[in-house]
């Protein structure tokens, strides 16, 4: 694996070393606006027409899946393909969920950037298999998609205290980011992502789709589960979404985000 990377670093400086540091001057920058996306392309490895073919094909088996669950809606969105599966969870398991994040919290990282981040302040607890409420999910997850369990990475519950946010974002990486060269062999683009609420704070914290016109409203034990990827395989700027701050009370998600190949830590 380390080598594999090793290879790819070197391939991409020697294709284009004015490229490689630019984008390095620029990346702070392009994280004050997420929905910015280079036009370089430098570090595009593995992210072609096959892949997205793979990830076209993988989404309408998805597809067919989510329409026989039961509770499942598609929304009507611009530009996304999102689903409501309502009572995903029962209360019971939204509780046991909840203890085990406030147990085990810290604050939420994001991918390429600061340790604490100003764009994503919520509290993040990393749910690995063992626990009888994160089997009862999984299990659930895997009903619904019909992807392989190990294309999922580890469930991430979320804790978002009044004023705490998830900035507008994409999921899918940004291949002309240095952070794709490490992405790329640890299961490539983030495909779709799932994510149930696990209680209803009083005020605010609803997900936002900005470019969709979608705003969900927390409901405990309702999932929303979306493709990152549009028809054609390719990422989707649609998919811009966000966490909005918390108004009043506490809001708890649980988040899943799957992976086009095997994930790998
Ligand atoms: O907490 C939310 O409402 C949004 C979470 C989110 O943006 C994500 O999981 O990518």
């Amino acid at each position: 694996m380390h080598v594999v990377r090793i290879l790819i670093w070197i391939i991409a400086k020697s294709d284009n070393l004015d490229h490689y540091f630019t984008i390095g001057a620029d990346f702070m920058a392009m994280h004050d606006d997420p929905r910015a996306l280079s036009d370089a392309r430098p570090f595009d490895r593995r992210d072609g027409q096959l892949e997205a073919l793979g990830r076209s094909e993988s989404a309408a088996q998805v597809r067919d899946r989510i329409a026989c669950y039961p509770g499942a809606v598609r929304m009507p969105a611009n530009d996304v393909e999102l689903y409501v599966v309502r009572n995903f969870l029962t209360l019971d398991e939204c509780g046991a969920l909840i203890a085990l994040i406030d147990a085990d919290r810290v604050p939420s990282p994001v991918v390429g950037d600061a340790a604490v981040s100003p764009h994503r302040t919520s509290e993040t607890c990393y749910l690995y298999p063992g626990p009888a409420p994160v089997t009862a999910v999984e299990t659930k997850l895997d009903q619904l998609t019909g992807l392989e369990p190990g294309y999922g990475e580890a469930l991430q519950g979320q804790r978002y205290a009044v004023g705490q946010e998830f900035k507008p974002h994409h999921d899918y990486f940004d291949t002309a980011q240095p952070y794709w060269l490490d992405q790329v062999t640890m299961g490539g683009q983030r495909t779709w992502s799932a994510m149930t609420f696990l209680n209803e704070p009083e005020a605010g914290g609803r997900t936002n789709f900005p470019t969709a016109g979608l705003a969900i409203a927390p409901k405990a034990g309702n999932l929303v589960i979306w493709n990152n990827m549009d028809d054609c395989g390719a990422p989707n700027p649609g998919s811009l979404h966000q966490g909005m701050p918390v108004e009043q009370g506490v809001k708890y998600v649980l988040t899943k985000w799957y992976r086009e190949r095997p994930w790998c830590q």
